[in-house]
């Protein structure tokens, strides 16, 4: 494809997802551990913009002092020499046993306090790196049984996380937010803020909500049954999507983190097209695994696949909003009078106490928009003109 990323775009990857050894619940690794820093270096060739790390990724759990300075250097090194940049980075609190039962909502407060204390000693690298979004994927937050954990309570403790964790950040003088990846189960049976909407009701509740925003991803609102678009449009218009997970998934079924677009190709098309007309601004972050059957050579295949179908989709969108016939066919739909308000200037309810349409002519009306959809369905085949 013809289709060359450049740093302008943004397209960031998690060390986690070329990284992936491929090991599932039915099987062994199929791969070998990936240098962090070789990663940064093939990202980089590739025309990515960027890399984001969990703690673990970058630092293996349990490393003393100095090996873990030694992990820092050599991954700045490798930044340094590339021109890549950090804009995001996160916590693992799901690997380590410690973990088992939650990490803000574990029910021992050992644990939680571990956990915060994990979370607040990558932030001030992920600050010293420049990291501006810090994510918060709550994995092992959840339960199997509501006989074991009390989802009232664990609400309170995730905010009460929250707040120390922001208390944090502004005490440290720290140029960052957090934003909360939902997903509504697996590895747990059921997760706390398992969508876009619990999340973003969530953070109404904390103490500085200004600061925490969301981090949707592709797969996991489909993994729910939702449509994605429409909880981007949400986040969007609630000014909340500070960072967003592109990647793969065929509806309702175990977590599949496929290339971006190897899913859903149609909702891709039209979360480009959004992401686009309203101008996000975030890292465009894959959240994807190369597939278990991959070798290395498949490895940096999908990842550059992701960025090319990225590109590809966002030139379908372009034409198809560029497209006269399109530009028509929304007239003719009536989907620009969305736009219009219902009250018109100066009026208040009062003019709405007795509406007077014509009933009959009005349910009558068909919208054609079948017509339009067959317009995007062939914008995207690239057999649009
Ligand atoms: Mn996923």
């Amino acid at each position: 494809m013809a289709f060359t990323p450049t740093a302008a775009d943004k397209f960031t990857f998690g060390l986690w997802t070329v990284g992936w050894q491929a090991r599932d619940p039915f099987g062994d690794a199929t791969r070998g551990a990936l240098d962090p820093v070789r990663s940064v270096n093939e990202l980089a060739s590739r025309g990515a913009y960027g890399v984001t790390f969990h703690d673990d990724d970058l630092i293996p759990f349990g490393s003393d002092e100095s090996t873990r300075q030694e992990h820092i250097d050599r991954f700045k090194k490798a930044l340094s020499e590339t021109g890549m940049k950090v804009p995001m980075a996160t916590t693992n609190l799901f690997t380590h046993p410690i973990f088992k039962d939650g990490a803000l909502t574990a029910n021992e407060p050992e644990i939680r306090r571990f956990a915060i204390s994990k979370v607040m000693r990558n932030i001030d690298l992920a600050a010293e790196l420049g990291a501006e979004i810090y994510v918060c994927w709550g994995g092992r937050e959840g339960a199997e049984s509501d006989a074991a954990k009390d989802g009232y309570v664990a609400l309170e403790r995730y905010r009460e996380g929250f707040n120390i964790l922001g208390q944090y950040v502004i005490d440290k003088g720290y140029n960052i937010k957090f934003a909360i990846e939902p997903k509504p189960n697996e590895p747990r049976g059921d997760i706390f803020l398992p969508t876009i909407g619990h999340a973003l009701a969530f953070i109404n509740s904390l103490e500085h909500p200004e600061m925490v925003g969301v981090n949707p991803e592709v797969g996991h609102e489909q993994m729910a049954n939702l449509n994605f678009v429409h909880g981007i449009a949400q986040a969007l218009f609630h000014k909340k999507l500070f960072h967003i997970d592109l990647n793969g998934q065929h509806g309702p079924k175990f977590d599949q983190d496929l290339v971006f677009g190897h899913g859903d190709l149609k909702s891709a098309f039209f979360l480009v097209d959004l992401l686009e007309r309203y101008n996000y601004q975030g890292p465009k972050h894959f959240d994807y695994k190369p597939g278990r059957t991959e070798d290395d050579r498949g490895v940096w295949v999908s990842a550059t696949s992701n960025m090319q179908t990225y590109l590809a989709l966002r030139e379908r969108a372009r034409a198809f909003r560029a497209d006269p016939r399109v530009q028509a066919a929304i007239k003719d739909s009536r989907i620009d009078q969305l736009e219009q308000p219902t009250l018109k200037t100066g009026e208040t309810w009062k003019d709405l106490v007795s509406v007077n349409v014509d009933v009959d002519g009005l349910a009558a009306r068909g919208y054609q928009y079948e017509t339009i959809d067959q317009l995007a369905i062939e914008h995207l085949m690239g057999v649009g003109k």
